[in-house]
């Protein structure tokens, strides 16, 4: 398998990364452009050094190729992955009456009291996003992410454009295409995003009946997010490779900032000091004809014996 592509990111981060100050005030190693290669048709990218959670990359990307950019859904699905981003919209809103929250993600790792406190709001706000429809619509928006660029980007004149079906159709009709891009970077749109988008840019390539994809991830936090991504990504791909009638090819990472956060240093080496086991297989339903239509029933991971799961706190 090639997940030591992965370990190799980590052990050259910590060992020639730059200490970096970052937006969450955390702290980072970084290093700023790399590249990853996985064959895909040698297994499925998801990593074995750790537990990474599948259900919750596959009903994130369901999540995207939907359009859909509240996280109402996520939570019917009980993926807790955007909270912290929806919650902080809740928290510096004129609504909101609970105790102070701000600066919650680091608080809550220094003081134990505050952190009863946050779990206790962000319980709370959970609660009245899967409650309250209209509570829901306003706080459980992300702004204009992921899912609003791929299905329904703004145009000028006030149309939109539904990048990915366009490119899903350009695959079948023209394979030789060198124009297979999607975007998620969309500058008019960035101020109002809750975070801007990671997984900026990506691009297909066919060749020998092979479909390819390639990311552009802007910035990469390598223990928590990038995993999460290359699984992501992999499976868009087998997706689409069903769809078009194409085997899988490779997916390409390519990062700009990429980071370890202070506080992963540890587990980060704990995840160092195991060995790699086989990737395990992804099957989809053959009852899935189009990617639109794909839903959390259809998917499954085999053979997936992966080291325990290590925990650590996400940046906020
Ligand atoms: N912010 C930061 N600082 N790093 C991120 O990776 C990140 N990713 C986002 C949103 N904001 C972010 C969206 N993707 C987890 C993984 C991916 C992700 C968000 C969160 C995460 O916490 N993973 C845990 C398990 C979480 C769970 O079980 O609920 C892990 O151990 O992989
Ligand atoms: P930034 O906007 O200041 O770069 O912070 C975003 C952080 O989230 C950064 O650590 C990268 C991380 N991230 C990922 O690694 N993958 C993702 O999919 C997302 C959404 C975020």
């Amino acid at each position: 398998s090639n997940e030591q592509a992965y370990l190799d990111l980590c052990r050259m981060i910590i060992e020639t990364g730059t200490v970096k100050e970052d937006r969450t005030g955390t702290g980072t190693i970084s290093i700023f452009g790399h590249q990853m290669r996985f064959d895909l048709s040698k297994g499925f990218p998801l990593l074995t050094t750790k537990r990474v959670p599948f259900k919750l990359i596959a009903s994130e990307l369901l999540w995207f190729i939907k359009g859909d950019t509240n996280i109402k859904y996520l939570l019917e699905n009980n993926n807790n992955i955007w909270n912290e981003w929806a919650f902080k919209r809740w928290i510096e809103s004129k609504e909101y009456e609970g105790p102070d929250m701000t600066n919650f993600g680091l608080r809550s790792l220094e003081d134990e009291a505050f952190s009863v406190q946050y779990e206790q709001q962000l319980d709370k706000f959970k609660k009245l996003i899967l409650e309250n429809e209209e509570f829901a619509q306003t706080y459980g928006e992300l702004g204009d992410v992921y899912g609003k660029q791929w299905r329904a980007w703004k145009t000028t004149t006030g149309e939109f454009i539904d990048q990915l079906q366009q490119i899903i159709e350009m695959i079948k009709t023209n394979p030789s295409s060198r124009r297979l891009i999607v975007s998620a970077w969309n500058p008019e749109d960035v101020p109002t995003m809750a975070l801007p988008p990671c997984h900026t840019l990506f691009q297909f390539n066919v060749s020998d009946g092979k479909l390819s994809c390639q990311l552009y991830q802007r910035s990469g936090d390598v223990f928590l997010g990038v995993p999460f991504n290359i699984a992501s990504y992999a499976l868009l791909t087998h997706l689409i490779a069903k769809e078009c009638n194409l085997e899988v090819g490779e997916f390409i990472h390519t990062l700009g900032d990429a980071h370890i956060y202070s506080n992963h240093i540890d587990q980060v080496r704990t995840q160092l000091s195991r060995e790699p086991r086989e990737f395990p297989q992804l099957i989809i339903s053959d009852e899935v004809q189009n990617v639109f239509e794909c839903e959390m029933k259809h998917l499954a991971i085999e053979n997936y014996n992966p080291h325990p799961t290590i925990k650590a706190p996400i940046a906020v």
